[in-house]
């Protein structure tokens, strides 16, 4: 019933938050995309991809020792794993980032995601949304 009396809310409220917004500040205009990053060998391809805010990455690796670790510690796939794995990170933040593989970086694998501002169009703090900062 909870559950239910929730989605009910979403349903009322998700309207009411995109006409609330000031002119140009619209959510969801743009569905956010996934896009690729394939570990082969001892790189990442493409070893420079640039997304939108508000975008997932995934990574996949399809059986080399590696890992995805960002130079700043903001994401991570954990221990380096010779099992094929995927590994998604959603970018909220603008900038630029730097990944590596912890076992691999000195042989130069390493990536950078850039994240661009959607123009006009952002996502509200999702922070703001889930209530962790009330
Ligand atoms: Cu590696």
């Amino acid at each position: 019933m909870q559950k239910f009396m929730f989605a009910g809310l979403c349903v009322v409220l998700l309207p009411l938050l995109a006409v609330a917004a000031p002119a140009g500040v619209v959510h969801g205009a743009r569905p956010a995309a996934t896009a690729q990053v394939v570990l082969s060998g001892l790189t990442f391809q493409p070893d420079e991809i640039t997304v939108t805010l508000g975008d997932t990455v995934e990574w996949d690796n399809q059986g080399g020792f590696h890992t995805v670790t960002g130079d700043d510690g903001s994401f991570s796939s954990g221990d380096a794993s010779s099992e094929p794995f995927k590994f998604k990170h959603t970018f909220t933040q603008v900038g630029t980032f730097k990944y590596h593989c912890e076992i691999h970086e000195t042989s130069g694998m390493v990536g950078t995601v850039i994240v661009e501002s959607a123009g006009e169009l952002y996502l509200p703090q999702l922070s703001k949304l889930d209530g962790n900062q009330q």
